[in-house]
C-alpha cells in the first residue's frame, strides 16, 4: 500500500522530496487538486468540505496506508475533519513556528503562507503556545504560490520576481527585525533559494524534514517492495503536461486524473 501525499498543486513535492530520501522504497501516490486550485483564495467551508470528501474518494481508490495533507491551507483548517473520515493515520503540515521561536534572537518571527493560513486561529494558537514572547507578523501571498507553480512548470522565476512578492512581510511594523521566516505553505521551499539570496540575514525554514521523520516513523517496520519504487500522480482536472518532467525527478513517472 502507498504512501498519499495531498496537496491543492504542486508544493507537496517539498514535503515527498525529504520522504523519498527516508524511505526510498515506498510507493508513493501524489494528488493534486488542481480543479479547485488555489487553496488560498477559498473560504474555510469549501475546503473543510472539500478535503475530506476528496480524500475519502482517494482513499477507496488507491488504499493508502498513510495520508499526508501536504498543504498548509488544508491542514490549519480539516485536519481534524479528514482524520474523523478516515480510519488510517493522517499526518498534517502546520506552520513551524515553534522551531522559528527557539531559533530567533531577535525575538520578531514572520509567517508567510497563503492568505487563508495566516487568518487561520491554528496560527494563533500555535504562536501563543511556542512563540509568546515573540512578535509574530504574518503575510499571506497568492503570488508566492503561482511563482513556484510556474517554476516547477520549466519557467524562469526571477528572485525578483519572489523578493517582490515576500516584501510586504518585511515592511510591517517591526519588519526590519525579523530574523527568521517560517515557510507556511509547502509551496514556498520551492523558492528557498531565491528568498535566502533576496533577504541574507534571515533564516527561512520550513516543516518539510520533520514531517519526514514523522512518516518514517509511523510506518517503521513496513516492508516495501524490491526493486524501483512506483510513483503516480492524480490530478482532480486535466493532468498538466508541462508538470512532466519536475514529476519525473520526484519518481512520479504516471499522470492521471481522478
Ligand atoms: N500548498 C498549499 C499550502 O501549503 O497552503 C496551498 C497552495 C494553494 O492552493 N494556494
Amino acid at each position: 500500500a502507498p504512501l498519499l501525499f495531498f496537496d491543492s498543486g504542486i508544493g507537496g513535492l517539498s514535503i515527498l522530496g525529504p520522504t523519498r530520501a527516508l524511505l526510498p522504497h515506498a510507493p508513493i501516490v501524489y494528488a493534486a487538486d488542481n480543479a479547485a486550485f488555489p487553496y488560498g483564495t477559498r473560504s474555510e467551508g469549501e475546503i473543510a468540505a472539500r478535503v475530506p470528501a476528496l480524500l475519502g474518494r482517494l482513499t477507496e481508490r488507491v488504499h493508502p496506508r498513510l495520508v499526508v495533507i501536504a498543504c498548509n491551507t488544508a491542514s490549519t483548517i480539516a485536519l481534524d475533519h479528514v482524520r474523523a473520515a478516515l480510519d488510517i493515520p493522517v499526518v498534517g503540515t502546520v506552520p513551524a513556528i515553534k522551531p522559528a521561536a527557539e531559533r530567533s534572537k531577535s525575538r520578531v518571527i514572520g509567517v508567510l503562507g497563503t492568505e487563508a493560513t495566516v487568518r487561520q486561529p491554528y496560527v494563533d494558537d500555535l504562536s501563543a503556545q511556542f512563540a509568546e514572547d515573540c512578535i509574530v507578523l504574518r503575510h499571506g501571498s497568492a503570488q508566492l504560490v503561482e511563482l513556484a507553480e510556474r517554476r516547477l512548470a520549466g519557467e524562469e522565476v526571477s528572485e525578483e520576481e519572489a523578493a517582490e512578492a515576500a516584501r510586504p512581510l518585511f515592511e510591517k511594523e517591526h519588519g526590519e527585525k525579523i530574523d527568521v521566516v517560517v515557510l507556511a505553505c509547502t509551496h514556498f521551499p520551492l523558492l528557498a533559494d531565491h528568498l535566502a539570496k533576496a533577504f541574507p540575514g534571515t533564516d527561512f525554514i520550513d516543516g518539510s524534514q520533520g514531517i519526514a521523520r514523522r512518516i518514517a516513523h509511523l510506518t517503521r517496520g513496513q516492508d516495501w517492495p524490491a526493486g524501483a519504487p512506483s510513483g503516480k500522480a492524480i490530478f482532480t482536472g486535466p493532468a498538466p503536461e508541462a508538470l512532466r518532467p519536475a514529476l519525473e525527478r520526484f519518481g512520479l513517472t504516471e499522470m492521471l486524473t481522478l
